[in-house]
């Protein structure tokens, strides 16, 4: 008997998150507009800045731009969590990050699930960005009870999958076989459902309390809620989304339009409102809105000294605005943060003079013609022209970001204020292990590459 071989999780992954984007475009078609609109907007920016396509093709990003997207998913209890990482771990992603919405008014604390190497990256960039509702906010000691039975009560894992996670746990990996299954098992997780598990009656108390509430509990499981692919300039496509049908956002999330893009921004267009059938009705007579669109553009991951930086013009842009930016405001509040981003270096030199950002140092052809180049530091090769830096993009999330389009698709009067404070201890205890710091994932990328040019170009 011969013995099969186990598939890679990055493989799984790249399966996985395939078989995810196939399927919501099937179940929300503007998913498809938006896709196509992105596709097209990257070729044209590619043919038009050589510089942009010279530089992704120096990274590798140029490979995996059109496999690049990141959903997003909300669950409702420790154990829902629990599993989920487990689930993801057979891909091969890791709970990287935490973040609380809580401070803008979002019931949830949240980590995203990706790959954490560069070279597993490069094979399938997928992420998932994985809400736990935290039901200790709910205040009404009865209307919580009500949402914590109906939530004991569902199983979020076909028996498959979780057979499944079970014998990848167990041996190691999985084979051919158990792969394919398994992508299919997982996706059920994470499918629509056009009936609730409530009444239309206990939907409205939930969805009184806070819409967020609704979409986890009313239903049987935890639907991916979007999925967003990377554009190389989102300023585009934004203004281009109203001829395609599409209703953006008023404002674009995260730092300004810059030559030398930092972190991430991201705009997205509505939640749709969807026919759903509750318990007590025979037919699709009710409504539900949680599925909507995004897209995202992607800059260079910001050491802690960039991110204070970033944090606090972004806070003084806010402050100054003195308001949730919205429709009314949308033209100031961009103006703000050109005015106080003024003062964020906008060069690759400028921000690694100051140490604001990571990079990922690669020998050049000058380099590699050299050979040995002796005893030289890395600031040596980079003036001898021997080693290039390019920023390293950033993999994760940005807090302040995820509230504002939560906030967009929950609609204004969802903004509730909450005593209670950041609590991640109590969602690693959930999350059955400790969440992963970011910024040692970038630190260990940017000196592996510091570590490969100096084997390659010294002695
Ligand atoms: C997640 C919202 C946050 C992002 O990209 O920051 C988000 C959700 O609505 O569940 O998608
Ligand atoms: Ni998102």
């Amino acid at each position: 008997m011969t013995v099969q071989p186990f598939v890679s999780p990055d493989l799984i992954r790249q399966r996985f998150s395939k078989a995810m984007s196939d399927m919501y475009r099937e179940e929300v078609p503007l998913y498809g507009a938006l896709m196509q609109l992105v596709e097209q907007t990257n070729r044209e920016v590619l043919a038009r800045q050589p510089d942009i396509a010279r530089q992704l093709n120096n990274t590798g990003e140029i490979e995996r731009l059109d496999m690049e997207r990141h959903g997003a998913i909300r669950v409702g209890t420790a154990t829902e969590l629990a599993t989920l990482a487990r689930l993801f771990a057979v891909m091969g992603m890791q709970p990287v990050g935490y973040y609380d919405l809580t401070p803008a008014g979002v019931p949830v604390h949240s980590t995203a699930f990706r790959a954490v190497h560069e070279q597993a990256l490069q094979v399938s960039p997928f992420r998932v960005f994985t809400s736990l509702l935290r039901l200790e906010l709910i205040e009404d000691p009865q209307l919580r009870a009500f949402a914590e039975s109906v939530l004991a009560k569902r199983s979020i894992f076909t028996p498959e999958a979780l057979r499944l996670i079970a014998q990848a746990e167990n041996a190691g990996g999985l084979n051919e076989s158990e792969a394919e299954a398994f992508v299919l098992q997982a996706l059920e997780t994470f499918r629509w459902h056009h009936s609730a598990t409530v009444t239309a009656a206990q939907y409205q108390t939930l969805s009184a309390q806070h819409r967020l509430i609704a979409d986890v509990v009313a239903f049987k499981g935890p639907h991916i809620n979007h999925l967003t692919p990377r554009t190389l300039d989102i300023d585009s496509v934004q203004e281009q989304m109203p001829a395609h049908g599409i209703t953006p956002k008023a404002v674009i999330e995260g730092p300004p339009r810059r030559q030398c893009p930092i972190l991430l921004r991201q705009t997205s267009f509505k939640a749709l409102d969807e026919p759903i059938a509750f318990t007590d009705q025979n037919q699709t007579r009710g409504s539900h809105s949680a599925r909507f669109g995004e897209i995202e553009q992607r800059g260079a991951a910001l050491t802690p000294k960039g991110r204070a930086l970033y944090d606090r013009l972004l806070n003084a842009a806010r402050d100054e605005l003195g308001d949730f930016p919205n429709e009314a405001n949308a033209a100031r509040y961009n103006a703000l943060m050109t005015q106080h981003f003024g003062e964020f270096p906008d060069s690759v030199e400028g921000m690694r003079e100051q140490g604001l950002a990571y990079f990922r140092y690669f020998a050049t052809e000058k380099g590699l013609a050299a050979g040995r180049l002796g005893q030289s530091s890395l600031e040596d090769l980079l003036r001898g022209g021997y080693v290039k830096a390019e920023p390293l993009v950033y993999e994760d999330f940005l807090p302040v970001s995820a509230a504002g389009i939560f906030q967009s698709n929950l609609g204004d009067a969802a903004q509730a204020h909450y005593g209670e404070h950041s609590n991640r201890q109590a969602f690693e205890q959930a999350l059955g292990r400790a969440t992963i710091d970011e910024l040692g994932l970038y630190a260990a990328t940017q000196q592996r590459s510091i570590d490969e040019c100096l084997t390659q170009l010294t002695r």
